[in-house]
């Protein structure tokens, strides 16, 4: 796995890279000074087998339909519904919509994680004869099994992250097409994230049901469906790598093509004030082009300026746009660098989660979320604790959200069986390849976040953790930092740790990621003694990884919405609102702190257990329902310096 990919035909190093940006702009502080330097800054694609993962943009070539909607369900806890082929088709159904989680919605479904089977119908439009039809799903939470007419496609592992079948002969123009979908979600110790294992651990408290994160593991068919056509041709996938030079912005393209495709294509670049195009040469189904926009408009929070990249087969054989930013990121000594000038990140971590639709795609409170973020003078927020929606991250880059993408490698614990760990190693390196390749091109993503609090033992444990276990979480996280720098290193990588962590695991980043919770789960009830623990906290972090950028990822405090106390106590919103002020506070003095992100943006739904009150986690700075506690006011003057009552 960490072997170096071979180099692409036409190649830019880091070097090239960064130093576009300017001389003084060096590669300190990413990865190590000796590899930084050399080799590819974006693995050459991987050869076009199977079908394309691109999102699915129509174009003049390209035909979608997006399937959401109401479709059947069935929940099958005897696991008999393979070998009683309801595959063929399911009876004995209910209306569920797509996408949406099946929890909130079924009194019998709230914690239900086994088998669940979805059926719906769909023509084809008969103007697609001719053309290769896909089917196209954007997260199925845990394991999917796809059927079309009784013949099966195929299966996917892993949820959050797409995957796509192409459905050749299995559908009909002639009649309608029956599509099932078995989705299960079942917790099991060698998935990503995991449970606790109670064989080697005895745990002092419970939660209901039983997992090592706190977010409630929402089931189902997360985001759209989508059928899309393309032609038998194709633009397969496509890299794009943005730098400057001077005043001209640099797009560094490379596409694949379907079929081993070679021939005369354009790249092209619109939004300027006229089309750039580049004629390029495919050859074996690869191609490459440098586009230079003069007087580019740079992409970047306060002018999120988007121009779009079309590539062209032919005079129109196939037609494939998206948008790009022109923008640098980049790790300076103990500086973050975006287009060559420090930038200090505001904002949260969040979670895809709303009332009724758990984690179901909600356009709606997608667009609220990103207002609000606004409102509050937020440049950047945390997919924690795993991939967003593609749509998400579509309006990310519209917004100019700065965003730390990050896996679902969330309490990776290392005193379990050599086994699981394995297990775990093979789908985080999956779910690593699968987010850089449908993220690799979005300007808004900045940072990857490879695992969120990964443990020598899990919580809540009453056991030691094995002596071995810092070294084998130093070995596994050796692979997975080599396999993103060696996928993708126009970004910097990181893992968040919590309150500092194995300093082996989380020094191989290049930004230190902290969640800290001094004052809350520490220090309880006494902020001012929390902020005098901060402090050392900082100190000791800045020993630990001295010359390296910090990032506050997470801190933050519950706040019962409505719960007031002068002077302020533990759950108020008085005491919320002090303690993420003390933080920022602190935190402030520290001119290596380019990072401050209050955990959380909006109350979310979590296991049943003591330590949560209406099995939600209440540390928002929003209810679930997106109202305001007194932090967000206070935060909103500190950041966009604005009083409640200015618009
Ligand atoms: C951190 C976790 C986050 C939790 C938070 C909390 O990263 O997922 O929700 O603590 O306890 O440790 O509120």
């Amino acid at each position: 796995m960490t072997d170096t990919p071979p180099r692409p035909a036409t190649e830019i190093t880091r070097r090239q890279a960064f130093g576009a940006v300017g001389a003084a702009v060096a590669v300190a502080g990413l990865a190590d000074a000796a590899t930084a330097a050399d080799g590819p800054i974006r693995a050459p694609l991987p050869a076009p087998e199977g079908p394309t993962r691109l999102y699915p943009h129509a174009s003049a070539t390209r035909a979608t339909r997006d399937l959401s909607g109401l479709w059947r369900f069935k929940l099958d806890p005897k696991d008999e519904g393979e070998a009683q082929r309801w595959h063929e088709g399911l009876a004995g159904t209910r209306a569920i919509p797509v996408p949406c989680s099946w929890n909130d919605l079924f009194d019998d479904a709230r914690n239900y994680f086994g088998a669940a089977w979805y059926e719906t119908e769909f023509h084809l439009d008969p103007a697609w004869k001719g053309e290769r039809v896909h089917l196209r799903f954007g997260s199925a939470v845990y394991r999917a099994k796809v059927w079309v007419n009784g013949q099966l496609l195929g299966e996917h592992l892993g949820g959050h992250l797409p995957f796509a079948f192409d459905i050749g002969e299995a559908a009909r123009f002639d009649q309608p097409n029956r599509l099932v979908v078995m989705v299960e979600n079942k917790l099991e110790l060698a998935r990503v994230p995991a449970i606790p294992d109670p064989a080697t651990s005895r745990f002092y408290l419970e939660d209901f049901p039983q997992t090592s994160y706190d977010f409630f593991p929402y089931s189902g068919l997360h985001r759209p469906v989508w059928l899309f056509t393309t032609p038998a041709a194709h633009v397969h996938d496509v890299s794009v790598v943005t730098t400057r030079s001077g005043a001209t912005g640099v797009a560094e393209v490379s596409f694949t093509v379907a079929g081993g495709w070679s021939g005369a294509a354009t790249l092209t670049v619109s939004g300027g004030p006229s089309p750039i195009r580049v004629p390029v040469q495919v050859s074996g189904g690869r191609g490459a082009g440098t586009v230079r926009i003069p007087s580019a408009k740079l992409w970047g929070p306060n002018h999120p300026f988007l121009y779009t990249l079309t590539v062209t087969l032919g005079d129109g054989l196939d037609e494939y746009s998206f948008r790009i930013g022109i923008r640098t990121i980049e790790v300076n000594g103990d500086r973050l660098l975006l287009n060559g000038e420090p930038v200090h990140l505001t904002g949260f971590g969040k979670h895809e989660d709303f009332i009724l639709h758990g984690r179901g795609l909600d356009l709606p409170v997608l667009v609220r979320d990103f207002e609000l973020l606004k409102w509050i003078g937020a440049n950047s927020f945390r997919t924690s604790h795993y991939p967003y929606s593609e749509e998400a991250m579509m309006l990310a880059d519209e917004y100019g959200f700065l965003v730390i993408g990050e896996t679902p490698g969330v309490s990776l614990t290392f005193s379990d069986r050599a086994d699981i760990i394995a297990a775990r190693h093979k789908q985080l390196t999956a779910d690593l390849t699968d987010l850089i390749d449908r993220d690799k091109n979005h300007p808004c993503v900045i940072l990857w976040s490879i695992a969120n609090e990964s443990l020598t033992k899990p919580f809540h444990t009453l056991d030691e953790a094995p002596a071995d276990a810092v070294g084998k979480g130093t070995a596994f996280f050796r692979d997975m930092f080599a396999h993103v720098r060696a996928l993708d290193r126009t970004r910097p990588v990181a893992m968040v740790s919590v309150q500092g962590g194995p300093a082996e695991w989380v020094g191989q980043g290049d930004v230190i990621c902290q969640n800290s919770y001094d004052g809350w789960y520490a220090v309880s009830g006494r902020i001012d003694d929390a902020a005098v623990v901060l402090e050392k906290e900082v100190q000791a972090l800045r020993q630990a990884h001295p010359g390296k950028p910090i990032i506050f990822t997470e801190f933050g405090a519950d706040a019962i919405a409505g719960s007031h106390a002068h002077p302020a106590e533990m759950w108020t919103e008085e005491y919320q609102a002090d303690l993420i002020a003390m933080y920022l506070r602190v935190l402030g003095r520290f001119p290596f702190v380019v990072g401050t992100h209050p955990w959380a943006f909006a109350d979310f739904r979590t296991a049943q257990s003591i330590m949560r009150i209406s099995a939600l986690n209440q540390k928002g700075v929003f209810t679930r329902d997106r109202r305001p506690k007194l932090a967000a006011h206070h935060l909103r003057k500190l950041w966009a310096g604005k009083e409640p009552e200015e618009a």
